[in-house]
C-alpha cells in the first residue's frame, strides 16, 4: 500500500514537485484508515510514502543495517527497547508534538518500561495476541464445547490435527508464540534462560505438520472468507476478519478471544531512526496522528485500541465498550508482557523456530 500526493494537489498547496516535502512511513499491514494518510497530505502539503510489514524480525533487519530511509517506524516495545539500546532511534521533540497531552498515564507507564521516559517513542496501538475462530466451522470438527477461549485449542496436538481438515495460521513470530508455548506448558511466558526455552520446542514441533501456514497477515482474509477455521494473531486483526465477513454477507462468524491461560499483551510505538531524512516531517505526521479525533478513526477503523486517553469520547460505542479491544480491568489482569531478548537466547529462539517450520 502506497500513498503520494499527487501533483494537481501539490500545485494547488503551492508547493513544486521540487520541492515538496516527503515523510516515509513504515507501518504494520492493516493498521490505518487510508482517508487518514490523505488527509495528513492535504492539511500539510507533505508527500507522504507509506510502506508497510507484518513482521518486528523484518523492520529490526532494515533499522539495524542503517540507511531505511524512514522518518517514522513503529516497532512492538520489546524489539524497541533492544533498538534503542543498538542507537537506532534519535529523541523525540516535545515541542514539536504538542498534541501529547492527549496521552493515556495508564498505557505511558506501560510503555516506560520499553522506553524509560517514553523519550524515544510514542504509543501507536497496542493489543492482544490470541485466538479467532470461525464459530460453525470449529463447533463442526470439535463439537459445541470446544475450547475456543483457551490455548487447548492450539497447542493441544490432538485439536490442532483436527483442525487442520479447515485450516490453521499462526502468526510467523516467535517472540509471540515461544511465549505462548511456555503458557500452555505453565511455565513463565517470559523465560529467557536456555533450559525453559528449550521446553517449548516440543509444544511447537508436535503442532506444527497440522499448521495450514506460519504467516502475520494472510489471516485476515483467509479467516474472513472461510478459508482457515482458526488463526492464532492479532485482536484488531480478528476483529477486521469478522467484519469482512459480515460486509461480505457471506455467512461466516469470527469471534476472537484472549486466552484464559494468559495472553501477551504487546504496544506498537512511533519511533523516529537516528538517521531520518526528515525527522520535523516525522515529528509532523506523529503529531497529526496523536490529534484526538485522528486517533480515533483510526482506532475505529482497524479495531486496535490506542494510548491517546483524548480520543476516547469520540469512539464508536462497539470499540470502546468492546472487551476484546478495550479489556476490563480484571482481564487486564491476566494479560502478560515480555520482555526483549538477549543475544544468547534470541539466536536460540531464532535456531528453534527455523527448525521447526522447516519440520525438521
Ligand atoms: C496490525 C498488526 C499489528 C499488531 N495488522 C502487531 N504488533
Amino acid at each position: 500500500m502506497k500513498s503520494v500526493l499527487t501533483m494537481a494537489t501539490a500545485l494547488a498547496l503551492g508547493a513544486t514537485a521540487s520541492m515538496a516535502e516527503t515523510v516515509r512511513v513504515y507501518n504494520w499491514s492493516d493498521y490505518i484508515d487510508e482517508a487518514l494518510l490523505n488527509k495528513f497530505q492535504e492539511e500539510t502539503g507533505i508527500e507522504l510514502i507509506y510502506d508497510v510489514f507484518d513482521s518486528n524480525e523484518v523492520l529490526e533487519t532494515k533499522l539495524l543495517a542503517g540507511g531505511s530511509g524512514y522518518d517514522v517506524v513503529v516497532p512492538s516495545g520489546t524489539f524497541l527497547q533492544r533498538q534503542i539500546t543498538a542507537g537506532a532511534f534519535q529523541k523525540l521533540d516535545a515541542a514539536q508534538l504538542p498534541n501529547s497531552a492527549n496521552l493515556w498515564d495508564l498505557i505511558q507507564d506501560r510503555t516506560s518500561i520499553y522506553d524509560p521516559g517514553n523519550a524515544y517513542s510514542i504509543n501507536y496501538m497496542w493489543g492482544t495476541t490470541g485466538i479467532g475462530v470461525n464459530t460453525a466451522k470449529v463447533a463442526e470438527v470439535l463439537g459445541d464445547d470446544a475450547p475456543i477461549d483457551s490455548l487447548e485449542l492450539i497447542f493441544n496436538p490432538e485439536n490442532i490435527e483436527k483442525l487442520s481438515a479447515c485450516g490453521v495460521h499462526i502468526l510467523d513470530a516467535p517472540s509471540e508464540i515461544f511465549p505462548a508455548a511456555l503458557a500452555y506448558i505453565g511455565e513463565n511466558p517470559d523465560a529467557h534462560d536456555k533450559e525453559t526455552l528449550a521446553k517449548a520446542e516440543p509444544v511447537l514441533t508436535a503442532i506444527a505438520p497440522h499448521v495450514t501456514k506460519f504467516h502475520s497477515s494472510e489471516y485476515i482474509n483467509a479467516l474472513a472468507n472461510g478459508d482457515i477455521c482458526v488463526a492464532f494473531g492479532w485482536s484488531g486483526d480478528i476483529l477486521q476478519a469478522r467484519d469482512r465477513a459480515d460486509e461480505a454477507e457471506n455467512g461466516v462468524e469470527i469471534a476472537y478471544n484472549a486466552p484464559t491461560e494468559g495472553a501477551l499483551m504487546w504496544f506498537d510505538q512511533m519511533a523516529i531512526p537516528v538517521d531520518a531524512p526528515n525527522p520535523t516531517g516525522a515529528h509532523k505526521f506523529i503529531n497529526f496522528i496523536l490529534d484526538a479525533q485522528n486517533m480515533a478513526d483510526a482506532s475505529n477503523y482497524v479495531y486496535y485500541a490506542n494510548g491517546n486517553k483524548a480520543s476516547q469520547p469520540l469512539l464508536e460505542e462497539d470499540v470502546i465498550n468492546d472487551p476484546a479491544i478495550y479489556p476490563s480491568a480484571a482481564a487486564l489482569e491476566k494479560l502478560y508482557i515480555t520482555t526483549p531478548y538477549e543475544q544468547k537466547p534470541q539466536r536460540q529462539v531464532t535456531r528453534m523456530w527455523t527448525k521447526i517450520k522447516s519440520g525438521t
